[in-house]
């Protein structure tokens, strides 16, 4: 398995001029001619030969201008097709037999239920034909799809029809053409008995595009809220970046079989169904809310990925990190933005964090790779995002919208490097980036630790930052960053007081309530003048950088920051603090022997929440508990069975003392009238929810019939779900198989329902989970190759049921290590993510890594695809 490297990197030998592919559609033998201009690349040395990549295809023929290749002019091997004897024009046609039913990777062309479709990102083409599967050899395509008309009766190709007709043998075809240079991984085909939506939508220049969701069916009344979410997008990306749609038409099909959530194929969009088929009865809330962010982010990448492509796959964050940046930004304009800030960051520290500090660690622009696959990560896409906002944060939202317009006009039609990014906006700026760089080269999360210290005498403030990254598997050696550290100092009154810095480089204004403090050094001091009584600081406002903060806060200053901080984030973070502390207390006295006991403060903070006037969005991110998995983050070595079971506690414990903050909750936040998914209705439901979740603790008669009777009337999923899960991880058995019962009888048809079917009982904290996990994996409704339904069951088990996954008996330890095992022969990229968990030996007890190890002993001495080799040669010992 080769290593490749960045440094390595060479322009490529031949450039295209256009592509013509003709596809004869049949399940096992499908043929796939191809027609190729080239030219030699004037960058390169003359008599280069041509090197094409290839995988699993059957060449029938080959010919260069006209002329048959007889088997001495040119060499296959299982990745190439290599032609040594070239002119430096000429025109390649390959004739190639694939077989797309047999396809179970999920990656070229494959079957997904009776249709046909494509994933080519990041090198899925070279199991379509042979071709230099690279984002920098951009070309005009036109596809040709032939197929059975009656069972294939809509085929779809990037750009627009250009031509359509009918062929013998009940055969028929249509001609698509892209007019737009694209590399091969945005290339994509569709070919199926579909239905469809359609909307249009006028551009800012007044061009009308058509829009069309392609489903099939049955899904055909869930197609609603993607196409608002389409239109959303369209109209804020022209607002907020200027950017106009190009082609006239643009199109999104839902398969049911899909490795990632979508792809942003050119001009036609191909989504798993999970994340663009919605209907109040069958999703969640939380679900329509996902598809509106990744309808929009598929729809971002137009530009910031299609019209302005990656070099290389070293650059993926180029176009990822930029993508959720904006996708986060439009999702914060639809709904609450201290909300979303809240749930990013949430999941950045809880899960981004463990990667930078785990074995397979690496930078946001990685040097090497063996499989890229593997680096669809949420280093790359996240902690890629937060980079984006930093640069947002410190050029100011005039300065930004320069950049980007620079960027993009620059650059369209081009496949460019992250520094190229970073040109325009330091061009646009006059901003020096070249320390800020370090944050795409060097892994593991930094670590600030932060001291205050007030002069009464001098009204002087000083806060002394220091920063430090620690080593992480892939780099020995870390450097200071450059990393904006926005902050506020609250009075004794919780005001913001005027800022005057004295030492110390910030932006913002002398005398503003906010300075963005610029930490370039190992330690570094600012001081704030005229500060007339000692202030409670408020650090790292809006999550202004990614790292770990230490400030040593009090409790009393933590309440003060919680009660008072004009920062929305900050508020919220104020109390996770207070909550980390009082669980932590709580985990040492359980360790201890003793009966762990919630500290009052905590239980009197919550309260303080109640009568705060807090709106219900805010309200109900404030009264969640740091999740099991964020606070194991907290340790060295996890306690994981003390973590659970004090958590536990604690929220029984708020459950008694609140109990009537909480019911009066309930019955205010009840929504009559017609389900809207809505910011406003979502932040009902999920209040109303949370704090039924709550009282379900103390399984109250009275409170269990609710639940009961929310299941069995709920007219939307948000309310039907919750109180499923509030009854399935009860201990109300009989209630909750009833429920589950019920449940399956009502959706057993929905492939998508039954992913949160699958996932309520995988996450069910109960004793017996690993066997039920076991015995639904022989449901009907479940299936391996499928990856929706493994993440459902077997992701969610191994993820979220912490306490069952690491039992010290190592049973599902072994479980993993065989699912992972049987799924890496049929799809290597799920395979690969699936064993995450277990890669993350290093911060468990010294019984529990020894099991842990032995089970990836066991899958390296395998015969492993790329994809899991890489991750568990990371993760051996
Ligand atoms: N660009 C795709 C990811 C494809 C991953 C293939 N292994 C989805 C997205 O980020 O929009
Ligand atoms: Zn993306």
């Amino acid at each position: 398995n080769d290593i490749i490297y960045l440094k390595d990197y060479l322009p490529p030998a031949f450039l295209i001029q256009t592509v013509n592919l003709e596809f004869d559609l049949s399940p096992h033998e499908t043929r796939v001619r191809s027609t190729i201009t080239f030219t030699r690349n004037q960058e390169r040395n003359a008599g280069l030969p041509l090197e094409l990549h290839g995988n699993e295809l059957k060449l029938i023929s080959v010919e260069i201008d006209g002329q048959p290749l007889s088997e001495s002019q040119y060499q296959i091997t299982a990745e190439q097709l290599i032609i040594p004897d070239v002119p430096d024009q000429f025109v390649l046609k390959t004739d190639v037999q694939i077989d797309p039913a047999n396809n179970t990777s999920l990656e070229g062309l494959y079957r997904s239920n009776t249709m046909f479709c494509t994933q080519c990102e990041a090198e899925g083409f070279r199991k379509i034909t042979y071709y230099p599967d690279r984002p920098d050899v951009m070309a005009a395509f036109t596809t040709t799809v032939i197929a059975d008309k009656t069972e294939y009766p809509v085929l779809l190709s990037n750009g627009n029809p250009v031509k359509k007709g009918e062929l013998d043998n009940n055969r028929h075809f249509v001609v698509w053409q892209d007019p737009f240079d694209k590399p091969a991984y945005l290339f994509a085909l569709v070919a199926g008995d579909l239905q469809v939506v359609k909307d249009t939508f006028t551009t800012m220049s007044g061009r009308e595009v058509a829009l069309e969701i392609w489903v099939e069916p049955e899904n055909i009344t869930k197609c609603d809220h993607a196409m608002a979410s389409l239109k959303a997008a369209m109209k804020w990306d022209e607002e907020v970046y200027g950017r106009e749609y190009d082609l006239d038409i643009y199109m999104i099909v839902a398969v049911n079989d899909f490795n990632m959530g979508a792809m942003e194929n050119k001009g036609l969009n191909i989504f798993n169904s999970s994340c663009v088929l919605a209907r109040p009865d069958t999703a969640t809330d939380g679900a329509f809310q996902r598809i509106e962010g990744v309808v929009a982010h598929e729809y971002f990448h137009n530009w910031s990925g299609n019209r302005v492509t990656c070099r290389d796959w070293f650059q993926l964050s180029l176009k990822e990190g930029f993508t959720v940046y904006r996708d986060q930004c439009f999702s914060a304009d639809m709904n609450d933005e201290a909300v979303k800030r809240i749930e990013d960051v949430a999941m950045l520290r809880t899960a981004q964090f463990a990667e930078d500090a785990g074995p397979t660690a690496h930078p946001v622009r990685p040097d090497h790779f063996i499989e890229i696959s593997n680096f669809y990560t949420l280093t790359i896409y996240e902690k890629g995002s937060e980079i984006v906002r930093m640069i947002a944060n410190l050029l100011g939202p005039d300065l930004f919208r320069k950049g980007s317009d620079l960027y993009f006009e620059r650059h369209d039609g081009q496949a460019v490097t992250v520094e190229d990014f970073i040109g325009a906006m330091a061009d646009a700026s006059g901003i020096d980036f070249s320390q800020f760089m370090r944050w795409y080269s060097q892994s593991g999360t930094p670590e600030l630790t932060v001291s205050g210290h007030y002069d009464a005498a001098a009204q002087q403030y000083t806060l002394t930052i220091k920063q430090q990254t620690p080593v992480t598997k892939d780099q020995p050696e870390k450097l200071p960053l450059h990393i904006p550290v926005k902050v506020g100092l609250l009075n004794g009154a919780g005001a913001d007081m005027p800022l005057t810095l004295s030492a110390g480089e910030a932006s913002g204004a002398q005398g503003d309530h906010d300075r963005v403090l610029h930490l370039r050094e190992a330690e570094q001091v600012f001081v704030f003048e005229n500060i007339d009584e000692e202030p409670v600081p408020s650090l790292l406002r809006g999550f202004s950088a990614p790292v770990k903060l230490d400030f040593g806060y009090t409790q009393a200053q933590l309440l003060h920051l919680m009660r008072h901080d004009s920062d929305g984030f900050n508020r919220w973070d104020a109390g996770q603090r207070l909550a980390i502390t009082a669980l932590k207390a709580m985990v040492t006295q359980f360790e201890a022997g003793q009966i762990p006991k919630l500290d009052s403060a905590l239980t009197e903070a919550y309260k303080g929440l109640f009568e705060s006037g807090l709106n219900p969005a805010i309200l109900a991110e404030m009264l969640m508990l740091p999740g099991e998995a964020y606070l194991a983050e907290q340790f060295d070595i996890v306690p994981v069975d003390a973590i659970h079971a004090c958590r536990n506690i604690a929220r029984k414990t708020l459950a008694e003392t609140l109990n009537a903050e909480l019911e009066q909750t309930v019955a205010a936040n009840q929504l009559t009238g017609e389900y809207r998914p809505l910011a406003e209705d979502i932040a009902k439901r999920r209040l109303k929810n949370i704090c039924q979740s709550y009282l379900m603790t103390l399984e109250a008669d009275a409170v269990v019939e609710r639940s009961w009777q929310q299941f069995s009337t709920a007219d939307n999923m948000t309310d039907q779900h919750a109180a499923l899960t509030a009854l399935v991880h009860s201990k109300q058995d009989e209630k909750a198989k009833a429920a589950l019962e019920s449940f399956e009888q009502q959706w057993k048809d929905d492939a998508l329902v039954m992913d949160q079917w699958f996932q309520v009982q995988a996450s069910r904290p109960h004793p017996d989970a690993l066997a039920r996990v076991k015995a639904l994996m022989e449901h009907p409704a479940f299936s391996l190759k499928n990856p929706n339904k493994v993440r459902s069951l077997i992701s969610v088990y191994c993820n979220q049921n912490r306490v069952n996954f690491h039992s010290i008996d190592g049973l599902s330890y072994q479980f993993l290590a065989d699912v992972v095992l049987e799924l890496d022969g049929m799809n290597p990229q799920i395979a690969s993510r699936l064993i995450t968990p277990l890669t993350r030996w290093q911060k468990m007890d010294a019984k529990r890594q020894q099991l842990m190890q032995a089970e990836l002993q066991r899958i390296a001495a395998a015969d492993l695809s790329k994809d899991l080799f890489e991750v568990v040669q990371k993760a051996l010992p």
